[in-house]
């Protein structure tokens, strides 16, 4: 058992205010873990970023504005560590058969082989994204947008250090082991895959980027508010954490996503026209381009959620391992035993909605509360176009457009819903998803750009800066 403390000793050799070096045989596990960390850093992280001095957020403490700690950082010299949250030793568990027992300080052998796989997975994520993004930074629109790319890669580098401390501190050997295979599996690499689907797909422009802070950040808000509802307090403690780094992952992805379509309605009035090619001409991404990556990156974050009928989830929820969104605020018997939600189903070739036992639903419960947060930000979109006075206007698709996970991934839906058949699926399928034409289009305006107060022509600048600077700030500076 470790001693917490609210602020972070950056004295030693890994940061952390678990009181580490009370306890030599994890410090020693995870000292020898750290070569590992800093070589895949170096070999995966950001491409070409060594001896930039980035001005960056960093945590030293977890209270409440612990992190706003902003100063410029060497890129690799960044100090990674271990920051959790106090325990609230009075912390009671509040679903499942477990409810209303005090939280665990340890993990109950039971539960010991799915707590580790939802560890696990959810640490698995973090490095892949970073892999995912590597060569953005050779890319970047400006000074902010790198320094923002930077801000994410080094958080999520942190969010990996959060889940390979509990696999270290709270699985023994197991726990070491799986936390070298997250060093080893890589994001798209056919032998050693990343665990999730979302997290072996490319992220090869800006506008990918956006999107994927937009929408893949956004299932992490959603898996990591379940997961800080756990009987297991000190998971639940450091994605209690993580989630409010997590706020500005989605920041960036949104508003990058609004920058793009502010600046493709600046270019449609000064070309005087709507048409695609023009647009394209006049240098900006057409909208019906920024409607098939919506499709894309929402079609593959909603997978994250797995199947709508679902035994592990059921089983995670009875066992007090992984609850509902905001659990606590829920106004229900937090058993769901009785319970039912509706659900849609593919059967027979059609979509249906049946009543389920919501037990075997909730990662189905999950993703609607997804699917309504993300609802609100195309919202927000389009607010942008109106204000342009432009007539387009973005959606969703489907839930089950483009599914490859659930009942859905064995048949062919439309954005709009209608099943369709393969045939037609293909037939139209590059008027939905990205082409290899679209995507070497966006990759064409992929220019770098770093010079301070100037931007790529493809994006708006953003309204504001960091931290109460403005915009064209010197974010990063290159030795
Ligand atoms: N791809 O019973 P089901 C983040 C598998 S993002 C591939 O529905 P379950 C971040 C599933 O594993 C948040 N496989 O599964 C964002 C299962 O396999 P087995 C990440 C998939 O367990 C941006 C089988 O299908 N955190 O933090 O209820 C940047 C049956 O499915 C997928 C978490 O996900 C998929 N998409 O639900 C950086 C939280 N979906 O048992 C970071 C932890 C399902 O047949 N993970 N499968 O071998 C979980 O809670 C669960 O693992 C899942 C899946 C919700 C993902």
């Amino acid at each position: 058992m470790t001693v917490e403390h609210s602020n972070i000793d950056y004295s030693e050799r890994i940061p952390n205010n678990v009181g580490l070096a009370n306890n030599r045989r994890l410090q020693r596990a995870l000292e020898s873990w750290q070569p590992n960390y800093l070589k895949w850093w170096q070999e995966l992280g950001p491409d070409r970023s060594s001896g930039f001095n980035v001005y960056l957020r960093t945590a030293v403490s977890v209270e409440r504005d612990g992190w706003a700690n902003f100063d410029f950082v060497n890129m690799p010299d960044y100090r990674w560590g271990i920051f959790l949250a106090k325990p609230d030793l009075e912390r009671t568990i509040s679903f499942g058969d477990h409810k209303g027992e005090k939280a665990w300080q340890d993990v109950p052998g039971e539960y010991r082989a799915s707590l580790r796989r939802l560890i696990v997975t959810q640490g698995d994520t973090e490095p892949a994204s970073v892999e995912q993004q590597r060569h953005l930074g050779i890319t970047c629109p400006s000074l902010y947008d790198l320094r923002n790319l930077f801000q994410i890669n080094v958080e999520e580098g942190r969010h990996l250090w959060a889940m390979v401390y509990l696999l270290h501190a709270y699985f023994g050997r197991d726990g070491r082991e799986e936390a070298e295979m997250l060093l080893e599996r890589h994001s798209g690499d056919a032998d050693k895959p990343r665990i999730l689907g979302a997290f072996n797909e490319p992220t090869p422009d800006w506008l990918s980027y956006y999107m994927f802070t937009y929408f893949t950040d956004r299932d992490g808000k959603y898996q990591l508010a379940a997961l800080a509802e756990s009987g297991f307090d000190p998971l639940a403690r450091t994605c209690q954490f993580m989630l409010t780094e997590e706020a500005h992952h989605m920041f960036v992805g949104e508003t990058g996503i609004i920058r793009v379509a502010q600046r493709t309605c600046e270019v449609m009035k000064e070309v005087h026209s709507d048409d695609p090619k023009m647009v394209r001409a006049g240098g900006a991404v057409d909208l019906e381009t920024i409607q098939k990556y919506i499709n894309l990156h929402f079609s593959i974050s909603v997978d994250l959620f797995g199947q709508e009928i679902s035994t592990n989830a059921a089983t995670y929820f009875n066992s007090g391992l992984k609850g509902r969104f905001q659990e606590a605020r829920l106004d229900d018997d937090h058993l769901l035993s009785n319970s039912t939600w509706p659900v849609l189903q593919v059967q027979d070739g059609r979509i249906i909605i049946e009543d389920r036992p919501a037990l075997s639903a909730v990662n189905e419960r999950l993703r609607d509360d997804y699917i309504k947060d993300s609802q609100r930000g195309v919202g927000r979109l389009n607010s942008v176009l109106e204000s342009h006075g432009v007539e387009y206007r973005f959606t969703l698709p489907h839930r089950f457009f483009n599914r490859h996970i659930g009942s859905s991934a064995a048949v062919s839906v439309k954005p709009s819903g209608a099943v369709i058949s393969e045939d037609e699926w293909q037939a139209q399928l590059g008027d939905w998803l990205p082409t290899a034409e679209d995507l070497a289009f966006v990759g064409t305006l992929m220019n770098r750009v770093t010079e301070p107060g100037k931007i790529a022509a493809w994006i708006a600048p953003p309204v504001r800066g960091v931290n109460g600077k403005p915009w064209d700030y010197e974010y990063v500076r290159f030795n």
